[in-house]
């Protein structure tokens, strides 16, 4: 079979330039973005930066509030759920009671003089997934113009080559621009562009900066425009910048951050630029390949034709697509030094985007990181940490003023200044896992990786902190005796209770890991065994009235319910208490509950049934699920009801969310394969729409890599290199191979699995 870039390259392909923004390819470097429309008279590059944010260094910590804890709690208690809504929207919320909001940055508007659309011919722009390349080609009489852009990681900008295959050929201005008021443009020197001001309502302060280069032809700068005429190429290098450095420090400068960088991008050429950059993004990109049929060629391989003919099911490698597009998309929104994945990325095109594009964290920002480990890129979950570590440290104070308790915590959202407590509304604002469940991929950092320095020096002190928070704060139910989470709802339904499954959930797989780690690190022996003891009295799961995972403490959920979160199912995915052997009543309820919750839902709820559908062992469900997800959504961006893709393949919550595209990308490899309770399983939910296929470079806990190839729905052949000497089991449906604990490579083929 032949590998990816081979005959069978990943690619985004359109017929003609993008006429809305969710159909503009988007790239990025973990920093900067930008989305490429490809007009051919008139181009347009919408661009961002992730620090440009409104507001400023603020903790939002209710002083005092914790003396209304106690009452809030009584209140429920007593069934009274409204009164205490009501009183903890007064007394217990957020100061203010909103977070921020992430910005659009600017626009390069290019004009082509000498273009006339109507004489356009053989027009092509597409995404080139391999080299993370943006090109647009096309002809006007005798000439082919090609216009490439990428974004670069190590060069910190976003770097555009527009050419022709005549000399003298290329001629245009272009001209920065942006929607923030106190925008100014200043000529510097005698190719540079500068576009300084700052976002209203608050200190953010920023730069752009533009440097015009051209290869034969002339350069003029104009005071806000740059004019390029009768040149053979030419190269623009965007270069962006704020005054943020974290959330308490907004002391950079970003003129002089632009000056650096656009000095060490003038001493390369185009064709270095561009080959530090495919190389820097292949080291990461290449490390697994997919192929589940071929890639159409010609006319058929427009991506927004086969997303629309996809449930025909002749195009299978559509869904291969999706799958490494969801790597494309984090390798161009996360990385070191960066913010993590917003809930556009860091794509953004509006100074009110949807949830003002935070990190909401009762599912989105999770699932924007569930593959990093799995699917080898592990140290693209770097920016999430880093935002874990912030949180900790704002999460205290709201710890010790809202509850009296130790440790720290994060309620359902936060945003660039690392705020932690209760917004917006309190029946669904007050939920304090959201802190906790960050924590597990800490804990999938080092259960991937078998890295202790990371344990001890990153992970540990940041769970043992979460976990103490809730040890001070969980309360004994007096009907059960048993400890439970509260205030809190179950995300975003039932409103204000105490004790949802999920709190539950969460709050016991952070006990046993940080035990774990406590464990393995040698230390705290005394807080190790409190965990253990306390976690053991955590309300466990329960099963209804109608053979369901209860969602409450109480037997009430309503089986006709539709709503788009599924939060008890947590412990099924992605968390691994609920398994199909080690707890069959409750994996049993689980699949009940979901039947019941349909296949309905936004994007992202429909990328976590993926996942669940497959931790449920059913391939056939989850795939029905990625095909209502691979459903183009034309038209507009705001309407709310659906799920699917937009031409560009971001996915349509709608409107815009990424999360989507993370957790699909994530599902399907827990379809091929999945590693819980110690064991690699592989094909644990192979759809039959996949008959044949092959997937390399997949990681598994335990420090495993794994190849696999399937034929006729069969396992041919699986290759595990085993990085950490561990011991594992591998599972083949009722196959089990004990493997040895010794680094190196094992390679299984159909003929060593018998009854395979
Ligand atoms: C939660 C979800 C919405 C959306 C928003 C960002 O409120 O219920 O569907 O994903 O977060």
């Amino acid at each position: 079979m032949a590998a990816q870039g081979n005959g069978n390259r990943m690619l985004l392909e359109y017929a003609a330039p993008a006429k809305q923004w969710v159909e503009a390819l988007p790239v990025g470097n973990g920093r900067m973005g930008a989305m490429v429309f490809g007009g051919a008279a008139r181009e347009r590059i919408q661009f961002n930066e992730s620090t440009i944010w409104t507001g400023g260094p603020h903790s939002y910590a209710r002083a005092g509030a914790s003396r209304h804890l106690g009452e809030i709690r009584s209140l429920l208690f007593a069934g009274k759920q409204r009164e205490a809504e009501s009183l903890a929207q007064v007394q217990f919320m957020s100061a203010p009671l909103r977070q921020r909001t992430y910005q659009a940055f600017g626009d390069l508007t290019l004009t082509f003089a000498g273009i006339d659309s109507s004489a356009v011919t053989d027009y092509r722009r597409l995404l080139d997934l391999d080299s993370a390349v943006s090109t647009t080609r096309f002809r006007v009489g005798t000439v082919t113009y090609t216009r490439r852009v990428f974004a670069s990681y190590p060069a910190r900008a976003i770097v555009m080559q527009i050419s022709a295959d005549q000399p003298g050929a290329v001629s245009f201005s272009v001209t920065p621009t942006s929607m923030h008021a106190s925008h100014r443009r200043v000529r510097m020197g005698t190719d540079q562009l500068s576009m300084q001001g700052m976002v209203e309502n608050g200190v953010i302060s920023f730069d752009a900066r533009l440097l015009v280069r051209a290869d034969g032809g002339n350069v003029t700068l104009g005071d806000t425009i740059a004019t390029v005429t009768g040149a053979n190429s030419a190269t623009l290098v965007l270069a962006g910048a704020t005054n943020y450095v974290r959330y308490d420090d907004v002391t950079a400068d970003p003129i002089a951050t632009n000056t650096r960088v656009i000095a060490a991008v003038r001493m390369r050429t185009w064709n270095q630029l561009l080959a530090a950059h495919v190389a820097d993004h292949q080291a990461l990109f290449g490390r697994t390949s997919i192929r589940l049929g071929e890639q159409p060629v010609g006319a058929a391989g427009y991506t927004d034709d086969r997303v629309r003919k996809f449930r025909e099911g002749k195009d299978p490698q559509l869904a291969a697509l999706l799958f490494q597009y969801g790597r494309y998309l984090l390798i161009a929104s996360s990385r070191a030094g960066g913010q993590p994945a917003n809930l556009q990325g860091l794509w953004n095109d509006s100074n009110t985007p949807p949830w003002d594009s935070k990190w909401t964290v009762n599912i989105n920002t999770e699932m924007n990181y569930w593959l990093a480990e799995p699917a080898n890129l592990a140290e693209l979950a770097t920016p999430l940490f880093d935002m874990v570590r912030d949180v900790a440290e704002t999460g205290r104070a709201t710890a010790k003023e809202m509850y009296g308790a130790r440790g720290w915590v994060l309620h359902h959202n936060t945003d660039i200044w690392r705020g932690t407590a209760p917004i917006n509304q309190s029946n669904h604002g007050i939920w304090p896992t959201g802190g906790a469940w960050l924590t597990q991929h800490l804990w999938w950092r080092y259960e991937y990786g078998g890295d202790t320095r990371f344990l001890r020096d990153t992970a540990y002190q940041v769970m043992k902190s979460a976990a103490r928070f809730f040890v001070d704060n969980l309360v004994v139910d007096p009907k059960t005796g048993r400890l439970i989470s509260g205030p809190s709802n179950s995300p975003e339904l039932g409103g204000l209770v105490m004790g949802p499954t999920m709190d539950h959930q969460i709050i016991r797989a952070l006990f046993a890991n940080t035990a774990r780690a406590a464990e393995i690190l040698g230390v705290d022996r005394a807080f190790r065994d409190t965990l253990r003891t306390m976690g053991a009295r955590i309300a466990p799961n329960k099963i209804g009235r109608l053979g369901q995972l209860q969602e409450w403490l109480e037997d009430v959920d309503d089986p006709k319910n539709e709503h788009r979160h599924v939060s008890h199912l947590w412990g099924l995915h992605p968390g691994d208490e609920i398994t199909f052997r080690g707890t069959p009543d409750v994996f049993a309820a689980a699949r009940t509950s979901l039947e019941q919750r349909g296949d309905g839902g936004t994007g992202w709820s429909k990328a976590w049934k993926i996942n669940f559908w497959a931790r449920l062992r059913d391939g056939d469900h989850a795939y029905r699920m990625l095909e209502t997800l691979l459903t183009l959504v034309e038209g507009t961006r705001t309407q709310m009801a659906g799920g699917g893709v937009y031409p560009n393949l971001f996915d349509a919550h709608p409107p815009f969310q990424i999360d989507g595209n993370f957790g699909a990308a994530a599902g399907m490899i827990e379809m091929v394969m999945q590693s819980v309770s110690g064991e690699i399983e592989l094909l644990p939910a192979l759809p039959s729409a996949w008959p044949s296929g092959r997937i390399t470079g997949l990681r598994a806990r335990g420090g495993f890599d794994v190849d696999l190839e399937w034929m006729d729905g069969r396992l041919q052949r699986v290759t595990i290199t085993n990085r950490l000497g561990n011991a594992t089991r591998v599972r083949y449906g009722d196959v089990v191979i004990e493997l040895k604990p010794a680094k190196g490579k094992v390679v299984l083929n159909a003929r060593l699995m018998p009854g395979s």
